[in-house]
């Protein structure tokens, strides 16, 4: 479909919840064969397979929240987006949710909390965590809003209420505005070569302010942290075929921190955009961005439903298998919000 067609939002939401579910397989791992993903997709194939037999986890059940909040409040509600957080994580706990974050969430349930991002910077003694929750979640923001300033805007706030760190946040806004500039068609054929440079010009204003350069000081990080790993994903881009899965593990992360993860799950969009050796010839872009980011190992479900936003907005719904969506728990629910927030985003500028 055309720019922001409701094939590209169904494709968006619905292949982020089929990363989260397929990656969950393999979180953690250190080291992933091809051949093993190969093996966990095609079981998926198997009809003796129940409906939702892959269970979501805090990737999604988070989004969902972001998802309903935008939806409801027809804009960004920190109040409403952050109850929705608090009253998921109580009812459904066992989501694998991140060591740090479940306690902003137990404090976000309180009746008497006026500053509902005061919990977030309480964490890991004042410096706010730096882990992926906020990016995982973000890719909603590009879905509800369609100015970049918006986008930029409501998904700092969005990711702040978990994730003060800029370090976490700004790669909800890298995160956001990858699903944007893929949701315009900016990785389809004439475009593409600029997609990374419109990132990093986005992120060079992002990163210049005293936030994140007091943050990248606090944590030994370069200046303009997430531009300096987008400018590594360029340079492993321009190496085309001879990039190994060692070398962007090493140049980019596989890990739980944002910085370490959302340049990762952009890189796996790029690379995967043309038919790669070791990936079935029968797959088309969105399988093989999938099989990809499950390969690297590591916080493999968040890197996938990362990467599955992105390569969704680009490649629309009819490049998903149905029966690796009929596995999926929560699929047919991200279908159908995706298609409300396809008549938000067209109706009218959703407000703050
Ligand atoms: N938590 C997981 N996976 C671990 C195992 C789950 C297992 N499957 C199970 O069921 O038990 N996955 C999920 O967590 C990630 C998102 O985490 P989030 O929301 O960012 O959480 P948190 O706690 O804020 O940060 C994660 C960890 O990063 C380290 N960290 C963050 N900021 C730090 C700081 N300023 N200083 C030091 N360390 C910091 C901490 O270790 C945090 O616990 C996703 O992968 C999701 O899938
Ligand atoms: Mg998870
Ligand atoms: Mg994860």
């Amino acid at each position: 479909g055309g720019p922001a067609s409701l094939s590209r939002f169904r494709g968006a939401l619905v292949a982020a919840v089929l990363g989260d579910c397929v990656g969950g397989e393999f979180e953690g791992a250190e080291e992933v064969p091809m051949d093993r993903v190969l093996q966990h997709l095609n079981g998926l194939e198997d009809e003796s397979r129940g409906d939702g037999i892959l269970q979501y986890s805090d990737d999604t059940a988070m989004t969902r929240c972001v998802v309903q909040s935008l939806l409801t409040r027809a804009g960004f509600d920190e109040q409403d987006m952050a109850r929705r957080f608090a009253k998921e994580y109580s009812h459904s706990p066992g989501r694998g949710y991140g060591a740090g974050v479940i306690q902003v969430l137990r404090k976000l349930a309180s009746p008497h909390l006026n500053d509902v991002f005061q919990p977030a910077r309480a964490q890991f003694s004042g410096h706010g965590s730096f882990g992926n929750g906020g990016a995982m979640r973000a890719a909603p923001f590009a879905l509800a809003f369609s100015n970049p300033v918006d986008i930029r805007r409501y998904s700092r706030l969005g990711a702040m209420l978990t994730h003060s760190c800029s370090l976490g946040y700004n790669g909800a806004v890298l995160q956001a505005l990858a699903v944007h500039i893929s949701l315009q068609g900016g990785l389809d054929l004439p475009h593409r070569p600029t997609f990374i440079n419109k990132l990093i010009s986005e992120m060079e204003e992002v990163e210049a302010e005293d936030a994140a350069r007091s943050d990248s000081r606090v944590f030994s990080e370069s200046e303009f942290p997430f531009c300096d790993r987008l400018h590594r994903v360029k340079d492993l881009m321009e190496r085309n075929n001879s990039v190994s899965i060692e070398e962007v593990i090493s140049e980019l992360g596989n890990g739980i921190a944002a910085l370490h993860s959302v340049p990762t799950a952009i890189f796996c969009v790029l690379h995967c955009l043309e038919p790669r050796e070791g990936l079935p010839e029968r797959y088309g872009g969105l399988e093989r961005t999938m099989a990809y980011s499950l390969a690297l190992g590591g916080d493999t479900d968040t890197i996938a439903c990362m990467a599955g936003a992105i390569a969704g907005a680009h490649y629309g719904i009819d490049a998903i298998p149905q029966i690796w969506q009929r596995c999926c728990e929560g699929a047919e629910d991200a279908d159908i919000n995706a298609e409300r927030l396809h008549t938000l985003y067209h109706q009218a500028p959703a407000e703050g």
